[in-house]
């Protein structure tokens, strides 16, 4: 007994000597907004990753908006949290608000997606390998099309996301050496499921009624699942006549998956906020400076690995 009351009187000095009060964290989490099944998912990853390490986590939706996200990052920062997690929905434009939380000494941790600023302005991303991810999507359309010729229409994700730029380079690079297959379209679906079906519906139109197209890549599965929609409704067979590979392993491409309607998909973990509760936490009791990058898990997957299968695991987990 002795020694554990030692130990809970080290903790407590610990923390106020970090300048943390010994009463729970509190965390700002300025989210991108709900676009698709994987961001909301992670948003409740994110309330359960808190709640278990007893964190006080403010929780602000931008709607997609970038001047929403600085709006409460200054909140978080009046408020004088412990810390902020930002889902930046675009690579620029941060530096002054980041500026702003560095001068009032409060840590930032990027999740999911990176930006183009100074290194020093935030304490580390927890992202993926985006343009591994591509590279996995474009390495497989290669190898499933072989020499045949192959038009692919391109859904891409919010014009400016460092994914929907680091997803397009890695898919061109993987098919960079193979002539037959092309991007003939390539346009934003903004990562919705929506906008994914009106973009693959203008690209059907367009290709005149779309019997010439080989296939799909989509930077997210809500635009495939749009797009799955369209190519059916144009008496197309999604998956067989028109080939659908995309990202992120949210339940609803493994259920089209199942009934033939997608091929493909890289799975995205929606649990970010584990690792930077972790890093925060490292780095509050003793400053120890995380990597700048932590880098998430990349898998592939396709109607090989029992879909229906995967799709039980994964629908109760928040998308
Ligand atoms: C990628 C993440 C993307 C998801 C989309 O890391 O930012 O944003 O792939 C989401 O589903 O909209």
């Amino acid at each position: 007994m002795k020694r554990a009351l030692a130990g809970a009187v080290v903790a407590l000095g610990m923390s106020l000597a970090s300048g943390v009060s010994a009463q729970s964290l509190t965390v700002g989490f300025s989210q991108i907004g709900s676009e698709s099944g994987w961001r909301a998912a992670e948003t409740t990853v994110t309330k359960q990753e808190a709640e278990k390490r007893g964190v006080n986590l403010k929780f602000a939706d931008a709607q997609q908006k970038q001047e929403n996200q600085i709006k409460a990052i200054r909140g978080f920062i009046a408020q004088g949290v412990d810390a902020i997690f930002i889902a930046p929905v675009v690579a620029t434009g941060w530096d002054a608000v980041l500026k702003e939380a560095k001068e009032e000494k409060i840590p930032v941790i990027l999740l999911d997606r990176e930006i183009e600023a100074p290194k020093d302005l935030y304490l580390t991303a927890v992202t993926s390998n985006q343009v591994y991810e591509g590279k996995v999507a474009g390495d497989w359309l290669v190898k499933e099309i072989g020499s045949k010729d192959c038009k692919v229409m391109e859904l891409q994700g919010t014009t400016g996301s460092s994914p929907a730029i680091n997803r397009k380079k890695g898919f061109e690079q993987a098919i960079a050496s193979h002539s037959n297959i092309k991007i003939a379209r390539s346009q934003t679906g903004d990562f919705t499921r929506t906008k994914g079906k009106e973009v693959m519906e203008s690209f059907i139109k367009a290709e005149g009624g779309g019997k010439d197209i080989c296939a799909v890549y989509a930077h997210n599965d809500d635009m495939a699942v749009g797009a799955i929609q369209a190519i059916k409704e144009a008496g197309l067979k999604p998956g067989t006549d028109i080939k659908i590979v995309s990202i992120d392993a949210v339940p609803d491409i493994f259920q089209a998956m199942a009934k033939g309607e997608a091929n493909a998909t890289v799975e995205l973990t929606p649990n970010m906020a584990g690792p930077a509760f972790d890093a925060l936490n490292a780095f509050l009791k003793d400053k120890k400076e995380p990597p700048k990058w932590i880098q998430t898990e990349s898998k592939l997957y396709t109607a090989k690995d029992d879909p229906l299968k995967v799709y039980e695991a994964k629908k109760g987990l928040g998308y």
